[in-house]
């Protein structure tokens, strides 16, 4: 199909730091690697800074800038709004473009509360029967591996569900001489390692077992109390965990713990999922992105054991679209086949998924572990979580 021939998606991006330096990578390039039916036009980026804004533009690829999102909902050229701000704005801009009629792509963690949550849950709901849709950007998802994951479990390769061990590790905050920054305010973030990356391993649990997190006994800790100001002398207050730990009962009957931690010194980036089932396990690790393991246990003892697949065939999930087998893809990848994914979804009309529903629901989690942590690990329920 030629450009020319097809629908186009304005896109329109609000932020420009780290997410959204990601998300315009992913936006740039989406279309020159999947057989799109609608053809995605980065057409604004939205940044309080009008001057900052006017850059990031030009270097990341939108046609044109504005100083405030809100300026974005009356233009006809733009379809979808794709938020890449800290927390505490999601809300508010997510409901407007929904209201709108703007599509919407929200980073995680969704909300801050589970009371934004809701409300945007709410929109996307109303949204979707005027057809506008609205995706939560737990791009994880969308790494092969753990897709592949996701559907050897659901085709019943290791049986029922019996243990899941997530951790999220990283270690940019080991430092006590890191600068504070928006990601350790708990009126901008929400919370720290917590709702950042622990949001990640709650995410990927349930999208990995199809199944919900019922109830929590946790522990939070903040090991920095005070990191210097980034703009000049002096100090102020972390006012989120600095790690998060917690043990979790799975609908399925199975047991589940989670650790997420930005302190854990030499890990960098080590999402870690295993799986225990009756008929066998799988394993994965975001610093080797392109493994999974998988040990079958209804093999015989002569050659059952854990064996590394490398999940770059074309008839694994994404890869088709990228390089030769076994050359490997990256953590950018995962936000174009997200975009990829959404487009597709927008396209036909259906309702893309990680939804705000699944959103709320890991918002629920992050919200019952702080809960049990403020009570001394108290066991917690996960309002509206399938027992
Ligand atoms: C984005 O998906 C994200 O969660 C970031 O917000 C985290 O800070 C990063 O380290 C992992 O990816």
């Amino acid at each position: 199909m030629t450009s020319t021939d097809r629908r186009t998606l304005g896109i329109a991006l609000v932020g420009h730091a780290f997410m959204g330096r990601a998300h315009s990578h992913a936006w740039r390039s989406v279309d020159a690697f999947f057989d799109l039916p609608w053809r995605p036009v980065p057409v604004a980026l939205a940044g309080r800074d009008a001057g900052k804004a006017a850059t990031a533009a030009g270097r990341l690829g939108w046609a044109s800038s504005v100083d405030d999102w809100r300026k974005l909902l009356d233009r006809d050229d733009v379809d979808l709004i794709d938020i890449c701000t800290p927390g505490d704005s999601h809300a508010e801009i997510a409901i407007a473009a929904l209201d709108a009629g703007k599509h919407v792509l929200c980073e995680k963690p969704m909300a801050n509360t589970v009371a934004e949550a809701e409300a945007m849950a709410a929109a996307a709901e109303q949204a979707a029967v005027r057809g506008v849709r609205s995706m939560v950007g737990f791009s994880y998802r969308r790494v092969p591996a753990l897709a592949l994951a996701r559907n050897l479990v659901a085709q019943g390769r290791i049986g029922a569900i019996r243990h899941v061990r997530a951790v999220y590790l990283q270690d940019w905050l080991a430092d006590p001489g890191a600068p504070l920054s928006w990601r350790l305010d708990r009126r901008r973030a929400g919370s720290g390692a917590l709702g950042d990356i622990g949001a990640h391993i709650i995410d990927a649990t349930q999208f990995v077992t199809g199944e919900a997190v019922t109830g929590v006994s946790a522990l939070l800790d903040t090991f920095v109390t005070e990191r210097p100001l980034p703009d000049g002398p002096g100090h102020g207050a972390v006012t989120v965990d600095d790690a998060a730990l917690f043990l979790g009962r799975l609908s399925g009957g199975g047991l589940a713990s989670f650790e997420a931690s930005r302190v854990a010194t030499g890990r960098k980036n080590a999402l870690r999922l295993e799986l225990n089932g009756t008929h066998g396990s799988l394993a994965f690790d975001l610093e080797a992105m392109n493994e999974l393991w998988f040990h079958d246990h209804t093999e015989g003892p002569q050659t059952a054991g854990f064996r590394r697949i490398l999940v770059t065939e074309p008839e694994h999930p994404y890869t088709g679209a990228w390089w030769p087998a076994g050359h490997g893809l990256g953590y950018d990848h995962a936000f174009t086949n997200e975009v990829a994914d959404l487009v597709i979804a927008i396209a036909a009309g259906k309702d893309p998924s990680p939804s705000f529903a699944d959103g709320l629901a890991v918002q629920r989690v992050l919200d019952a572990v702080e809960v049990s942590a403020a009570d001394a690990g108290r066991w917690t329920a996960i309002a509206g979580a399938q027992p």
